[in-house]
């Protein structure tokens, strides 16, 4: 390798290497979770919304949502892939194991510019099951109480234009009509001007 193109690789590696932190950082489309050792691993993952989880079994165990969203039933080895079209914390656990527990985590969307506001959208489904609906809130930064935007809704996204300027905090959840919900999703911040 020339002298000169040393410096160069460097830098290359740098720039991968600032780069590839936000990459890293965000929710992938498919995500593998080992199950061995009486614990999932990693234990808490992040997909985007439509992504999938493939679970790959080692010994005896199950991944079962708490609040009945899936349930692989007892494994040995091999894999279980479940997807996630709906924004949620899902928590889940192992039905012989309840130690071993592990956490899903599916962010929602938004698109748009400050002064033209955002389209929410909190599922990818191109249709809402009747066993399913959701629940969207939002609050003004600093504001102590989330107020509801959407509540027990079959609509899977929205616009959110409020008329006061203000940085928004936004976040939604899935519910099994009947059942459980998951967790709310990490609140995403919107600003409105
Ligand atoms: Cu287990």
């Amino acid at each position: 390798m020339p002298p000169l193109s040393r410096p160069l690789v460097l830098l290359a590696a740098l720039l991968g290497l600032a780069l590839a932190v936000p990459t890293g950082q965000a929710a992938a489309s498919t995500v593998t979770v080992g199950v061995a050792n009486y614990a999932f691993t990693p234990s808490s993952v992040q997909v985007v919304m439509g992504g999938t989880v493939a679970w790959e079994f080692h010994g005896d165990h199950t991944t079962t949502s708490n609040q009945g969203f899936w349930n692989s039933g007892e494994r040995t080895s091999g894999s279980f892939v479940h997807a996630f079209p709906d924004a949620g914390n899902f928590g889940y656990h192992c039905m012989m194991h309840p130690f071993m527990t592990g956490m899903v985590r599916v962010p929602m969307r938004a698109a748009g510019r400050p002064l033209a506001g955002y389209r929410l959208t909190w599922s990818v489904r191109s249709s809402t099951p009747a066993s399913l609906r959701y629940d969207v809130q939002y609050k003004r930064s600093g504001a102590t109480r989330w107020t509801s935007f959407r509540s027990a809704t079959a609509q899977r996204s929205a616009r959110f234009n409020p008329a006061r300027s203000a940085t928004y905090l936004v976040r939604a959840r899935t519910r099994r009509v009947g059942g459980g919900a998951s967790s709310w999703t990490a609140a995403l911040h919107v600003v409105i001007r």
